[in-house]
């Protein structure tokens, strides 16, 4: 019988490590073999799918959404998906769930790396131009974030390398029976 697919669900801060730990888990997957994975990072959507959006808590539910959408496609089709988006909702986060469970199941991972540290790494020096007020509406510091729940698996990248919060991951799929 074919393995059902599957959409891994990486949440967090701008910062946190999310592109980072996606892209080490889909090269481990990948490795694996026999199944397409496709990664739906943050920044490449808002590059080619949602381009005209903003960060209102409207338009970040949209680009949410449209994830989802494509995500429960390739779920239904038996491949995997791996999603990095902040997705700061609660109730948006549901309705992808919701979505992708129709058709396959929903590992939500929270990358749980606190703002201190985020905002002391500020990689793109995002967090300094929030602090000056030239970006508006950013996450953790003008915007919202409202921490998961129910995520299936958290992880702290705090003095923990990506390698090892990828195979994290991987142990948790593992014990879902997705691998
Ligand atoms: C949060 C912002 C903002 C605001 C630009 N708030 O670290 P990055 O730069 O590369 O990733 C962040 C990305 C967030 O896009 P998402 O599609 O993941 O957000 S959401 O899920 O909420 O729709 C950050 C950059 O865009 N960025 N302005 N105001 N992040």
């Amino acid at each position: 019988r074919a393995q059902q697919g599957f959409t891994v669900f990486l949440t967090g801060l701008s910062g946190s490590g999310k592109s980072t730990i996606a892209n080490a888990l889909m090269v481990k997957l990948m490795e694996m073999g026999g199944r397409p994975v496709t990664l739906l990072d943050g920044d490449v959507v808002r590059k080619h799918l949602s381009s005209e959006l903003g960060f209102s808590k409207e338009h970040r539910d949209i680009n949410i959404k449209r994830i989802g959408y494509v995500a429960s496609e390739i779920t239904k089709n038996g491949g995997i998906a791996i999603c990095a988006p902040i997705a700061p909702y609660t109730s948006t986060r549901r309705s992808v769930r919701e979505m992708i469970e129709a058709y396959g199941a929903f590992c939500e991972v929270h990358v749980a790396t606190s703002l201190e540290e985020c905002e002391r790494r500020d990689r793109k020096g995002l967090y300094k131009l929030a602090r000056e007020g030239k970006i508006k509406e950013f996450t953790g510091i003008s915007d919202p974030y409202e921490e998961p729940a129910n995520a299936e698996l958290v992880v702290d990248t705090e003095g923990v390398d990506v390698d090892n919060c990828a195979h994290q991951v991987l142990l948790k799929l593992e014990a879902m029976g997705l691998i």
